[in-house]
């Protein structure tokens, strides 16, 4: 008995090779986020650089850059290179920002030709003068699934089946004459077998993807059933601060930040973006007269500078929250001290009304703050004219930042607003996201005494600083 040629087996053949498909590659990070924002001083100048990593490499990079609006006519040049090789021209983009008005978001790509480490250097050119930052960023080729590789092996079982009997109805073909029945039944159990075991490991491949990415879009990382969690975070990471030229009133002083490992003493280089910085520092004078929240720029890893111009002498002390890969966010504090002579200044007011770069606004407390109750602080903004203000900008992907600080400085805490969060992505989805005229923060003051709060707000391109005394009852 002669069996009919299988046609139909090379077209099987085919579609199996296409489901084997090519492998992809994922952003590592906490949130495993395709894209990051880095917002650093680079210079005298707030950049905010958007980098959207692709699914797999080579690819080309996109690059979002923002700008201060008063940076005028400079130029960024963004260079990426594979960690610990030196930055070349050849995978090179530059941006010219406009000389006056409201800045757009300027466009840069870049090329990556092989997965790993990579940096990204952003080089500022202006009037004002010029910085450099370098920052990291990695993209990880995505670990096989745990049903990959059953399911690769009875895909190739089953192709193996296929041929052979693919040759062994040619050969019969050929001869004229059936070959041994026993192989045709060996053959065609064999084809079923594994054909059953590729549809077994091809379902439970497909639910593992399909839960996995519902766990991504969701923000979380997919762990299937009996997963055993060893990950328990990373050491906590030592902070050393060096000031340089040694500080003075009204001098500028470049602030060195080195970051450790407080378990191996190597750098710190595993610190992912949280709320678009790989670092948040606030640096306050013990008098809380002199307070400014940056974003220092890293330079090289695990090293972090800024440049700033006291205005009050005496102790200061800089507040540094990282969060490193798969650990909770962490605040790290140096202290450095500026010569001069004390400059009186006026302690900041209380609750209720106050005027601050032309916009009237009021803070209200929802009672009267307790040690360890919960406090609702709320920011009511209106313009010059009495108009409530309904256009405020997200700013470091939030409608408002708190920064609180007890009068020894030991408290501190920096509290995010209240309030619906922005899109997260790309900057353009946050064009057009306003808030206003009220801004909520909720916060617990651990213990009784006189704070120092902050609160701030981005408004027509500009950060509004708001600082407000706080007596906290027992
Ligand atoms: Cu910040």
């Amino acid at each position: 008995m002669q069996r009919p040629p299988q046609r139909w087996l090379p077209a099987c053949l085919a579609l199996l090779l296409a489901l084997l498909g090519a492998g992809s590659a994922q952003a590592h990070g906490k949130h495993s986020s395709p894209i990051q924002t880095f917002t650093q001083m680079v210079g005298p100048y707030e950049i905010g650089v958007t980098v959207e990593l692709p699914p797999a490499t080579p690819a080309p990079i996109t690059l979002d850059v923002e700008v201060p609006k008063d940076i005028g006519a400079a130029t960024i040049v963004l260079r990426a290179a594979p960690r610990g090789q030196p930055f070349s021209d050849a995978n090179r983009a530059e941006v010219a920002t406009a000389a006056t008005g409201e800045q757009p978001i300027y466009n840069a790509t870049l090329n990556l030709d092989r997965p790993g480490d990579w940096e990204l250097e952003i080089v500022a050119k202006g009037a004002k003068g010029e910085g450099m930052a370098r920052v990291p960023f990695t993209i990880t080729p995505a670990p096989l699934q745990p049903f990959s590789i059953p399911l690769y092996v009875s895909i190739g079982a089953l192709i193996l089946f296929m041929i052979a009997n693919i040759i062994a109805s040619s050969a019969a073909q050929r001869r004229g004459a059936a070959g041994p029945s026993w192989l045709g039944r060996a053959l065609g159990y064999g084809a079923f077998g594994t054909l059953v075991a590729v549809a077994i490991f091809g379902a439970q491949q497909y639910t593992y993807t399909t839960e996995e990415a519902k766990a991504t879009a969701a923000g979380f990382t997919y762990l299937p059933a009996g997963t055993l969690i060893t990950d328990s975070g990373r050491p906590h990471a030592n902070l050393a601060l060096q000031a340089a030229p040694a500080p003075a009133l009204g001098q500028s002083t470049t602030l060195t930040i080195t970051l450790t490992d407080g378990g191996t003493g190597l750098p710190i280089d595993d610190i992912v973006t949280h709320h678009n910085a790989l670092l948040h520092l606030a640096v306050i004078s013990d008098d809380g007269s002199y307070y400014l929240h940056t974003h220092p720029a890293r330079v090289a890893p695990g090293v972090y500078q800024v440049a700033i111009t006291p205005t009050q002498a005496g102790g200061y002390t800089a507040y540094a929250e990282i969060e490193r890969v798969d650990s909770g966010s962490q605040v790290l504090r140096g202290s450095f001290s500026v010569a001069g002579a004390a400059v009186a200044a006026t302690p900041a007011p209380g609750l209720g009304q106050r005027s601050v770069g032309g916009v009237q606004v009021d803070v209200q407390a929802d009672a009267a703050p307790r040690a360890g109750q919960q406090s609702t602080l709320t920011f009511s903004f209106r313009d010059a004219a009495g108009q409530p203000i309904r256009d405020l900008s997200p700013w470091l992907g939030m409608a408002g930042h708190l920064m609180a600080r007890s009068a020894d400085g030991v408290i501190f805490a920096h509290v995010h607003a209240a309030e619906r969060m922005p899109p997260y992505g790309r900057p353009m989805l946050v064009n057009g996201v306003t808030y206003g005229p009220d801004i909520r923060f909720v916060y617990t003051f651990p213990q009784a005494g006189r704070y120092q709060v902050w609160g701030q707000f981005k408004y027509k391109g500009d950060i509004i600083t708001v600082p407000i005394s706080i007596e906290v009852a027992p």
